[in-house]
C-alpha cells in the first residue's frame, strides 16, 4: 500500500520543522513547496540525509512546482509572513490574504480530495479563506491554533502545579487573538481540577485566582512572548508540533478530541463562521463538532472572541 502524502505548502520555519516530524514519525511521503526557489529542496536535503542515522523510510520532495503535491491527502499550509515584535497577528491579513488566495488555487487544481490544515495568520480569516477558494467541504478545511494555544495553558498549569504535562489537561476555544478563552473550569490534573489543586498550594482563594488570572493573561500572550524574544519571527516548534498532532489524528484515523478551528453552524452559538472548538479528527477530517455547557462567564469571553473573528473575516469581503 502506498504511504500517504503530505504536502507542506510554506517552507520556512514551521514547513522545515514539519517536514522533519513527518519524517521522524514516518508519518508520510513529504512534499515542501515554497516559491523560493532552493529553499525546501535545501531543507528536504537536509533532512533527508539524516535517515541513516534516524532511520526513517519516507522520501521528501521540496519543490516550487504545485504539481508535485498531487496527489496529497494531506496539505499543512504555512505559506506567509509571521508577525514581528509589535505586530498583532491581524496585521498580517492584507500580506497573507493575497499569498493565501494563490495556495489555494494551487490546492484546489492539484490536491482537490485533500484535507488542508492552515497555520497562517490571522488563523481564523486565513482558513475562511482557504475554504472560500478551493471550495471543498467544511470538514476538510480546518485550522490549527487551539492545540497550540490548550499546549501552552497547560505547560503553564504543569510548571506551576511541579507536575507532568502528560497529566494535564487544558483547553482554549475561540479565535486565534488575544481574546482565546482558556477554560479554567475544566482545567485538571488527572480529572482534579486546577483551582482545587491551585487553592491547596496557596491556601488561599484570593492568591489562587491571582495565579490562574496570571496564567490565562500569559497564554493569551503567549505568542507575542516568543515574538519578542525571537525578535526575527515567531514561534515554529510548538505551532509545527500542535499541527502534526492534528495530521496524525486524520491519517491515522485515531479520532483525538483536539481544539480545531471549525467552521461552525449554530454550535456554541456561532453560525458561520470559523471559530476554535472540540472536534473528534479521524479518516473523514472533523467527524464531530464537540459542544458542551458554558457558563454566562465563558460564553461572554466566547461572544467577545468570536465578534473578534467576525470582524476580521467580514474585512476580507469574500
Ligand atoms: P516563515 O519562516 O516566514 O515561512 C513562511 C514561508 O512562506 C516562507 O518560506 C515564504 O517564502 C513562504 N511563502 C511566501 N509567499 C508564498 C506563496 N505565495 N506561496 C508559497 N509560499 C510562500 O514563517 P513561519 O513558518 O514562522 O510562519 C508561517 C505562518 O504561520 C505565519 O503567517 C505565522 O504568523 C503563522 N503562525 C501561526 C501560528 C498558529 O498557531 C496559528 C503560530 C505561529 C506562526
Amino acid at each position: 500500500m502506498a504511504r500517504p502524502k503530505i504536502a507542506l505548502i510554506g517552507g520556512g520555519q514551521i514547513g522545515g520543522v514539519l517536514a522533519q516530524l513527518c519524517a521522524l514519525r514516518e508519518l508520510g511521503d513529504v512534499v515542501l513547496f515554497d516559491i523560493v526557489e532552493g529553499l525546501p529542496q535545501g531543507k528536504c536535503l537536509d533532512i533527508a540525509e539524516a535517515s541513516p542515522v534516524d532511520g526513517f523510510d519516507v522520501e521528501l520532495k521540496g519543490t516550487n512546482d504545485y504539481k508535485d503535491i498531487e496527489g496529497a491527502n494531506v496539505v499543512i499550509v504555512t505559506a506567509g509572513l509571521p508577525r514581528k515584535p509589535g505586530m498583532s497577528r491581524d496585521d498580517l491579513i492584507e500580506v497573507n490574504s493575497k499569498i493565501m488566495r494563490q495556495v489555494s488555487e494551487g490546492i484546489k487544481q492539484y490536491a482537490p480530495e485533500s484535507f488542508v490544515i492552515v497555520i497562517s495568520n490571522p488563523l481564523d480569516a486565513m482558513v475562511t479563506l482557504c475554504q472560500k477558494v478551493t471550495g471543498f467541504p467544511y470538514n476538510r478545511v480546518i485550522g490549527q491554533a487551539g492545540v497550540l494555544d490548550s499546549a501552552r495553558f497547560a505547560s503553564f498549569i504543569a510548571w506551576e502545579l511541579g507536575v507532568s504535562v502528560k497529566d494535564v489537561t487544558a483547553m482554549t476555544l475561540g479565535g486565534h487573538g488575544d481574546d482565546m478563552v482558556p477554560l479554567v473550569r475544566y482545567a485538571s490534573v488527572n480529572g482534579i481540577p486546577v483551582m482545587e489543586l491551585l487553592e491547596r498550594k496557596y491556601k488561599d482563594k484570593a492568591k489562587a485566582k491571582e495565579v490562574m488570572e496570571a496564567m490565562v493573561k500569559r497564554t493569551r500572550g503567549a505568542g507575542g512572548e516568543v515574538v519578542a524574544l525571537l525578535k526575527t519571527g515567531s514561534a515554529f516548534y510548538s505551532p509545527a508540533s500542535s499541527a502534526m498532532a492534528m495530521a496524525e489524528s486524520i491519517i491515522r484515523d485515531q479520532k483525538r478530541v483536539l481544539p480545531t478551528c471549525a467552521f461552525l453552524q449554530g454550535e456554541f452559538g456561532v453560525n458561520g463562521y470559523y471559530v476554535g472548538v472540540p472536534c473528534v479528527l479521524g479518516a473523514e477530517g472533523i467527524e464531530q463538532i464537540i459542544e458542551f455547557e458554558l457558563d454566562a462567564e465563558e460564553q461572554a469571553m466566547m461572544d467577545k472572541s468570536v465578534a473578534a473573528v467576525k470582524g476580521l473575516v467580514d474585512s476580507l469581503q469574500l
